[in-house]
C-alpha cells in the first residue's frame, strides 16, 4: 500500500469514527446539558456528553487502530507503538452545544511525529458538524471534501480578496487576561477589513475557510485538538495556513486564508501583536 493510500485508509476511519460521534452527542443531546466540570475558568465547561463523546471514540479507535496512540481533550495522552497518534476533540464548540446554539462539531485527525503542531505532520482528519450533518475530511495530499446530506463535493478553499473586504473569522479564550489582549487586536482589525464572525468552534471555523465561507481566520490559544483536523483540511482545500513570522501553525497563533490575503493578514496581525498576551 503506498503512503497516499495509507492516508485514505487513515481518513476513512476519521471519518466513521467522527460520524459515530456527531451522531452520539446530536440524538442523544439532552434538553439540559449537564456540566461535569471547568477547566481554565468557571467558564470553560467540560459537558457529560464532552466525556461520553470521548469514551466512545477511544473505545472506536483501541478497536480499529490498536497500536497508535490517542490524544484527546478530556482523556489527555495514551502512547502507541505505531508512531502515529489520534488528536481529538469529543465536541469542538462546547459553549455552544451547552446552549444548544448551532456550531458544534467531532474533530478527529491522525499524526505521526510527536502529538504537537510544532513537530507533527496530520495524515488526515474529520470534522463532523451533526447538527447540519456536514462531513468534512482530507488526506495528506489528496485534497479535501464536504459530505453534505449525503453529497460529496471537493472543498475549493477562500478566495483571494483585498483586507478591506475580507470575511474574518476568530475566537476568543476563556481567560479575562487573554481576552482583553485579543480585544486589543480585534480594535486594530476590525477598521481594516469587511467583517468580523465569531462561529465558536475553530474545528468549524477552519472547515468555513476551506468552503470559502469565511475569507479568513485567526485564533490565538487553540490546543492541538481544536486545530489538528481542521488545519489539515483548510490547507487541503488550497488555504495557507501557518502562525506569523515564517512558522506553523500553533497555540501561539493560527492564521488562515489564499496566499495574498494571508500575506497581507499576518503582516497586521504581527504589527497589532496577535501572538502575545500584551494589552
Ligand atoms: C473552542 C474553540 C474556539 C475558541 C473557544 C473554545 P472548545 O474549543 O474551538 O475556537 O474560540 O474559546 O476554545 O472549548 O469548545 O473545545
Amino acid at each position: 500500500m503506498s503512503a497516499d493510500d495509507f492516508a485514505l485508509t487513515l481518513q476513512e476511519v476519521a471519518v466513521r469514527v467522527a460520524t459515530g460521534a456527531g451522531r452520539l452527542i446530536h440524538d442523544e443531546r439532552p434538553a439540559d446539558v449537564e456540566v461535569a466540570a471547568t477547566k481554565t475558568s468557571p467558564v470553560d465547561v467540560v459537558t457529560k456528553m464532552d466525556l461520553a463523546s470521548e469514551e466512545l471514540i477511544r473505545a472506536e479507535l483501541a478497536r480499529l487502530r490498536p497500536e497508535d496512540g490517542l490524544l484527546g481533550e478530556e482523556g489527555g495522552l495514551r502512547s502507541g507503538t505505531s508512531g502515529l497518534t489520534w488528536v481529538v476533540d469529543p465536541i469542538d464548540g462546547t459553549v455552544n452545544y451547552l446552549y444548544g446554539v448551532a456550531g458544534y462539531a467531532v474533530s478527529i485527525a491522525v499524526v505521526a511525529g510527536q502529538p504537537t503542531p510544532q513537530a507533527w505532520q496530520v495524515l488526515a482528519g474529520c470534522v463532523m458538524d451533526p447538527k447540519h450533518d456536514l462531513v468534512y475530511s482530507a488526506a495528506r495530499g489528496h485534497g479535501a471534501q464536504v459530505t453534505d446530506g449525503g453529497v460529496t463535493r471537493p472543498l475549493q478553499g477562500p478566495a483571494d480578496v483585498p483586507l478591506a473586504r475580507a470575511l474574518v473569522g476568530t475566537g476568543f479564550g476563556y481567560l479575562p487576561g487573554r481576552r482583553a489582549a485579543q480585544a486589543r487586536v480585534l480594535s486594530g482589525l476590525l477598521p481594516r477589513i469587511r467583517d468580523i464572525r465569531r462561529l465558536g468552534s475553530a474545528a468549524l471555523d477552519l472547515c468555513a475557510l476551506a468552503d470559502g465561507l469565511l475569507d479568513a481566520y485567526y485564533e490565538r490559544g487553540l490546543q492541538p485538538w481544536d486545530q489538528a483536523a481542521g488545519v489539515l483540511i483548510a490547507q487541503e482545500a488550497g488555504a495557507v495556513v501557518t502562525g506569523l513570522h515564517g512558522l506553523g501553525a500553533s497555540e501561539e497563533l493560527v492564521v488562515g486564508a489564499a496566499p495574498g490575503l494571508h500575506r497581507a493578514l499576518t503582516e497586521l496581525l504581527g504589527r497589532l501583536g496577535a501572538s502575545s498576551d500584551d494589552r
